[in-house]
């Protein structure tokens, strides 16, 4: 009698003693991966947090659940000559079944609670919040930083004071994208015909990669850029830098600037420099072939139309539906005798 007694609970004190070495080796595992970048928004930690939490929480559930199958399997397991046997008939244990539903009940709720807790609190208005408008389009990213009284500031890359809070409005012109700045932990659906937003407080300076974290079409792996965060005093420079020049887009009365144009598009136009390398004008993407290369002893008109209809001729090794077919809109005709000027004198250095 006292030996089956002892037969029957050393399974479960085996299945215990293992269970709590597999949880601590898999919840030192999982604390010590370095799963995101180091944070650089006031955002980061308490997201950070809410991990490690889910980690803690979920090994033990998963070595639990594993644990119990494998010696089930062992202890259990049909042996030969039971091939035919059913087991037998069980009917229902009502305070296991409570048991059973209220344990993970309780946990799914608290876990829900506490996510829920650090949503509200990441995503706190602020005051002196800075607006920033987000526009996502095959395949790159323009920030809009609206200037009251005035035309907004318009920009490939994204420059952000260090400890402001900022409000990002997320629009895309052509098909889904997301917004994301793994840094900063916060990401965002960009979906044509609305506006999606976030808030977030850069808080170390440094740059970090922006990235659209959803499948949108050939270049969806090039749609990268930085963000840069820099301090107050930097940023602020940089915006009066970004208000004087032509920016691109000419200024009433001034003759459009095709080096510009070429770095950083007109607000409508996508910067060529977004896809292309070219010394001269300091970009240096890769999705187009590399123009340094491309264009020397191409005369103007073949210049002209590889902008306006790039599927016409396609260069070798590149595939058509990359390149914006609309530059011949979204270019006035002296943007685009600009630009073709300047990548003449370039093609003829
Ligand atoms: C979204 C990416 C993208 C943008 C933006 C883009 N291009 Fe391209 N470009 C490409 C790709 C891809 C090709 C090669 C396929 C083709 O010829 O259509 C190409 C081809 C070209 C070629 C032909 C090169 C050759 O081999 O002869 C020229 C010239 C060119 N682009 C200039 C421009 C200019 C100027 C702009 C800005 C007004 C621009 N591109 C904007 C992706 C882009
Ligand atoms: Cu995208």
């Amino acid at each position: 009698m006292r030996e089956r007694k002892r037969d029957e609970r050393t399974p479960v004190l085996q299945m215990v003693f293992h269970g709590a070495i597999a949880s601590a080796i898999g919840i030192a595992v999982g604390l010590a991966i370095d799963w995101f970048p180091e944070g650089a928004s006031t955002q980061a930690g308490p997201i950070d947090t809410l991990w490690d939490v889910l980690i803690v929480v979920s090994v033990p559930i998963f070595v639990t659940v594993s644990i119990i199958v494998l010696f089930s399997v062992r202890n259990f397991g049909m042996r030969p000559g039971e091939e035919n046997l059913d087991g037998p008939p069980i009917h229902g244990n009502t305070r296991l079944e409570i048991v059973w539903t209220a344990i993970p009940a309780i946990i799914l709720v608290a876990l829900c609670t506490y996510a829920y807790v650090v949503l509200v609190d990441i995503e706190e208005a602020q005051a002196n919040e800075m607006r920033i408008n987000v526009v996502g389009q095959q395949f790159t990213w323009t920030f809009e930083y609206p200037q009251a009284g005035g035309k907004p500031v318009r920009s490939q890359q994204l420059y952000l004071p260090q400890d402001r809070p900022v409000r990002f409005y997320v629009k895309s012109l052509d098909v889904i994208h997301d917004f994301w700045v793994p840094a900063f932990r916060m990401k965002v659906d960009a979906v044509p015909g609305i506006e999606t937003r976030y808030r977030v407080t850069p808080d170390r300076r440094g740059t970090y990669p922006v990235v659209c974290a959803e499948l949108c079409g050939l270049g969806h792996a090039f749609m990268r850029v930085n963000a840069h965060v820099v301090s107050p005093q930097a940023f602020k420079s940089w915006l009066t830098k970004q208000k004087q020049p032509a920016q691109g887009a000419s200024a009433e009365g001034e003759a459009p600037d095709g080096k510009a144009l070429f770095a950083e598009g007109n607000g409508d136009a996508t910067a060529c420099g977004a896809c292309h390398t070219l010394a001269d004008a300091g970009t240096n993407a890769s999705i187009g072939p590399d123009l340094d290369e491309a264009l020397p002893g191409q005369d103007a008109a073949a210049i002209k139309a590889s902008i306006v209809k790039p599927n016409a001729e396609l260069s070798d090794g590149f595939q058509a539906g990359v390149m914006p077919p609309n530059y011949g809109d979204t270019l006035s005709p002296e943007e685009l005798d600009a630009l073709v000027e300047y990548l003449g004198e370039v093609a003829g250095k």
